[in-house]
């Protein structure tokens, strides 16, 4: 990988990418436009939104959605929003997104990249304006160029992902991203319409105080599970968790915290996706200096055999994730 280059807060996306370019992976410039790419379908996600409040009173304002589309749920613009950004920038040849059951195929058979998305995370929080976020994972693809991809391309394992990166619709609108050499983060600046580089080389604290879990869930957790939260309770951590795992992750990144979605009744796997949720944010951990486990091993390492899989993730600040390891480690044969 090219020197890293201490380049200055305040500077483009797109010129951040140009001159980092020598320390992608692949220097090509392939997937520095697919980057580019995302960030463009980011804009246009944080523009619909920003108004998605005044979608019922468009009329009354006499502004109407310029696309002309009929007003549909956010997540489903998303996914449309992006699946036309990724086909329209020609660097990805098929999609896996939440949205959709099956690959969505670009066109683009000669495209060395895959990704896997889900456009809109938490997009049940639109209504009540809490944060909600993207989540995309890009990998090199496997089946030869010129031929339609396949699930191989897809179900490469976490640690084959040569990026990932998140979009958070939030107090502001940020893009926080990692090719494998250390994560970055770019706040977008609505008047200029561009991502400014804002937190460079994002190292996430060593331990943490904050603990993002949905306590409803507690009588159904494992007993380790149940003494690691009532261990956070004495300790007078904070509780927080906002029901939307991008608001959650960023706050703990750069904060220092855990959150955890152990297996339930419900989801006796876990509820989130492997693909598009566990283990794109488990690359951006494991750059910052975090960690992310479901306690059998690694996120990164999780076998995956399904699109849409689910797994339980324990991720953040490393001494929270091995406290709760050690809290495994000690289980009993609990009934
Ligand atoms: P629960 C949103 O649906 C999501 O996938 C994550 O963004 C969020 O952290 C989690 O599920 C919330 O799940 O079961 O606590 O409502």
């Amino acid at each position: 990988k090219g020197e890293k280059m201490a380049l200055p807060v305040g500077i483009t996306l797109d010129r951040f990418i140009k001159r980092n370019q020598g320390a992608f992976q692949f220097a090509s410039g392939e997937l520095s436009q697919l980057l580019r790419d995302i960030a463009l379908a980011g804009k246009i996600i944080n523009r619909e939104v920003n108004k998605a409040g005044l979608v019922d009173i468009t009329g009354a304002l006499g502004t109407s959605n310029v696309q002309g589309e009929n007003q549909q749920k956010l997540d489903v613009i998303a996914d449309i929003r992006f699946i036309r950004a990724l086909k329209n920038g020609g660097e990805v040849c098929a999609i896996i997104t939440e949205e959709e059951d099956e690959i969505i195929y670009t066109g683009n058979d000669d495209a060395k990249y895959v990704v896997a998305i889900d456009p809109l995370d938490g997009s049940s929080n639109i209504d009540v304006n809490v944060s909600i976020g993207t989540i995309f994972s890009v990998y090199s693809r496997v089946t030869p160029r010129g031929t339609k991809a396949t699930m191989e391309d897809f179900l490469q394992g976490g640690r084959k992902q040569v990026a990932a990166g998140y979009i958070l619709y939030g107090s502001s609108t940020i893009l926080v991203y990692t090719t494998g050499a250390g994560v970055n983060a770019f706040t977008y600046e609505n008047s200029l319409g561009e991502f400014f580089l804002s937190h460079r080389n994002v190292k996430s604290p060593e331990d943490g105080a904050i603990y993002s879990v949905n306590e409803g869930n507690f009588d159904d957790f494992y007993d380790y599970t149940q003494r690691y939260i009532l261990n956070c309770r004495k300790r007078r951590m904070s509780s927080r968790y906002i029901g939307s795992l991008v608001g959650d992750f960023h706050r703990n990144l750069l904060k220092g915290g855990i959150y955890l979605y152990p297996p339930t009744p419900h989801y006796p796997q876990g509820k989130l996706r492997l693909l598009y949720e566990c283990y794109p944010m488990a690359f951006i951990a494991e750059q910052a200096g975090a960690k992310a486990i479901d306690c059998e091993s690694d996120i990164l390492d999780v076998k995956p055999v399904s699109f849409h899989q689910r797994n339980s993730i324990y991720i953040g600040a490393p001494k929270m994730i091995e406290e709760l390891e050690q809290y495994f480690k000690e289980r009993g044969d609990y009934v």
